[in-house]
This record gives structure tokens, C-alpha cells and sequence, in this order.
């Protein structure tokens, strides 16, 4: 490489470091306007339900939450998050059923405007036609809801709630505040037993959990 050839990729580099950090900041801030405290980080947590999971010879198949981090799915039963930080949360829902939830847990809770970004049929084995690239949303339809992923404080109350609808991937982004421990529970009926609450339901590690903010 001639001098002037290093000069000039030096020269790209320094271009795209400043420009990427400019970019950080903006979306940094952007995020963190809505809440108290600024959000210096930014943490992605992305989770990914899959069903017909073995749970045992009885109940047999569940759904499941797990945690995608590096190349691996691991366990949702402890999900952790860092305190004053901007999560952007992924979820990618290879559920193809519907269940049935309370009406209030249809609408976004807790994420940016309330709102999320859905992208449907992104299923691996979908023939659907639906080719949407995706689009903000408050509320999912009580035909197309699969799982939510809610997080509740220590008074029960419901903090977050992100609709999932089967075959899609949900991406919403929330902010956090100072540590704390929270439980997570899906709120779509999708376990065993006559009312869906059972197995998967009230296990951690499968449709509940423990939030931790640290
Ligand atoms: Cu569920």
C-alpha cells in the first residue's frame, strides 16, 4: 500500500468513528428524553420463543422463553439487564398459535411511546404472503397474539408489557432505572391445564421468571 493509499484509509476510518459516534449520541439522547434519568448505555436483550419444547411425559410439549446471548439460547428463568440503560428488546416469536389474554395486555406498556415495532411472517417456516416489512404499533389483535413478555414491580404492578403475535419479531426499546428485581410472566394463556396456566405458565425459565435491573 503507497503512502498516500494509508493516508486516505486513515483519513475513511477517522470518518466513520466520528460519524458512528455522532450517531450514538443522537439516538442515545433520542431514547433516553422521555425518561428521568439519562440512559448512558445501550444493552440489546434479545429473546426468542420457541414451542413444542419437551417439558415432561406428562404435559409433554410447552412454548418457551430463552435468552439469545453470543451464539446460545439459555435460560429465561434469570434475565438481566443494566441500571439507567436504554434496552432494546428483540423478541422473535416462532410461535404459530394464537392464545387468549386479558384485553389490557394487547397494548404496549412501558417501551417508547408505547409502542412496538412488529414485523410479521419472519417465521423460518412460513408460506404466509404477508410482506410487510413491519410498522409502529400500540396494540396487537386478539387474533394474532401469541405470548407477552410483562414485567411486574414488587407491588404486582404491571411495569412492561410487549405483545407478541405468533410467527413475527417484536423490537421495542425501555429504559431503566436504578437496580431492582422484577418478575417477568407471559400473560397469554399458552400452558397446560384447562385454563392454560399450568406448565409452562407458572415455570421460570419458560413463560415466567425473574427480571433483574443491576
Ligand atoms: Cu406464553
Amino acid at each position: 500500500m503507497k503512502v498516500s493509499d494509508q493516508m486516505f484509509m486513515t483519513i475513511i476510518i477517522a470518518t466513520f468513528l466520528v460519524f458512528g459516534a455522532g450517531m450514538y449520541m443522537v439516538g442515545s439522547s433520542g431514547h433516553s428524553s422521555s425518561s428521568q434519568n439519562p440512559a448512558a448505555t445501550s444493552y440489546n436483550l434479545t429473546l426468542v420463543i420457541t414451542h413444542k419444547n419437551y417439558y415432561n411425559s406428562t404435559i409433554t410439549a410447552q412454548p418457551s422463553y430463552y435468552v439469545l446471548e453470543g451464539n446460545k439460547l439459555v435460560s429465561s428463568a434469570n434475565i438481566y439487564v443494566p441500571s439507567y440503560a436504554t434496552i432494546h428488546l428483540t423478541i422473535i416469536d416462532y410461535d404459530n398459535g394464537n392464545a387468549t389474554v386479558p384485553s389490557q395486555y394487547l397494548s404496549a406498556l412501558g417501551t417508547q411511546n408505547n409502542s412496538i415495532f412488529v414485523v410479521n411472517q419472519t417465521n423460518a417456516h412460513s408460506t404466509g404472503t404477508n410482506t410487510s416489512l413491519g410498522s409502529f404499533t400500540h396494540q396487537i389483535s386478539s387474533a394474532s397474539i401469541a405470548h407477552t413478555f410483562t414485567v411486574f414491580n414488587k407491588n404486582n404492578q404491571e411495569i412492561l408489557n410487549v405483545p407478541s403475535p405468533y410467527d413475527s419479531t417484536v423490537y421495542a426499546t425501555f429504559t431503566t432505572q436504578g437496580a431492582g428485581y422484577f418478575t417477568w410472566q407471559c400473560e397469554a394463556d399458552c400452558g397446560s391445564g384447562a385454563g392454560g396456566w399450568g406448565g409452562a405458565m407458572s415455570t421460570p425459565g419458560w413463560m415466567t421468571g425473574s427480571f433483574i435491573v443491576q
